[in-house]
């Protein structure tokens, strides 16, 4: 059975892969599973019919058969282990790729999400300017851990696993930044990612919405 995914039907970053359904659409295309993308308004998102397969009303959800899940690290994880070519087959190495997942998304990602997201949603606060140099050291301290762990490996524990595809699209969100360019293998790991067939298909797809989109 095909899985379906959900995706936003007109994407804040228009179609430059930073929502989440980018994760989802790259491990598809990592493993070879052919997947439906369902695109919601967001309206559609906080309706009755979405919140029962999301209970926050975000995208991405995943559905295959009688299956509904939601949160990415989960999802990818599910994709991972249904399928070779995201997890090794070493029940140690496997166990360590999903920890990268987890430090990916639980380690990782919130300061840079918590900085993103004081640029938008705080940028008129008198105490913003304030603020900012706390919430890019934050960031400024994982990366430096992050950057000292892979060192001039090219994945972060031998072979690419799901815990490089979680790491490598949660460092896109700095792409551009000093934060992220003052760690050359940092910056040099995204690339690597990006540079990936299966990334640049799962690029083209969400990409594909925004110009359909734009077509009318
Ligand atoms: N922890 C959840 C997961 O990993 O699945 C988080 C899901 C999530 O944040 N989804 C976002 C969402 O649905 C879309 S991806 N937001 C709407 C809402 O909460 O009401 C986050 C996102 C959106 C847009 C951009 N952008 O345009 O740059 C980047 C990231």
């Amino acid at each position: 059975m095909t899985p379906i995914i959900t995706a936003f039907e007109n994407s804040p970053d228009e179609g430059r892969d930073l929502a989440r359904d980018m994760r989802l659409r790259w491990a598809f295309e990592e493993v070879g599973q052919p997947y439906e993308v369902r695109l919601l308004s967001f309206a559609a998102m906080k309706a009755p019919a979405h919140l029962a397969l999301h209970p926050f009303g975000q995208i991405p959800t995943y559905q295959e058969g009688d299956l509904v899940l939601f949160e990415t690290g989960a999802i990818l994880l599910h994709i991972a282990g249904a399928h070779a070519g995201l997890l090794p087959a070493d029940a140690n190495a496997r166990a360590r790729a999903t920890a990268w997942v987890f430090a990916a998304l639980n380690t990782v990602e919130p300061p840079i999400v918590e900085r993103e997201a004081a640029g938008y949603a705080e940028r008129d606060k008198p105490w913003h300017r304030e603020r900012l140099p706390m919430l890019d050291a934050r960031v400024a301290t994982r990366l430096d851990q992050l950057s000292a762990r892979l060192g001039g490996a090219d994945w972060l524990d031998g072979a690419f696993s799901a815990g490089d595809l979680a790491m490598v699209t949660v460092l896109q969100r700095l792409k551009g930044s000093a934060l992220l360019d003052a760690h050359a293998n940092l910056a040099g790991y995204v690339a690597r990612g990006e540079a990936r067939p299966a990334y640049k298909r799962a690029f083209e797809a969400q990409l594909e919405v925004f110009r359909a989109a734009r077509r009318g």
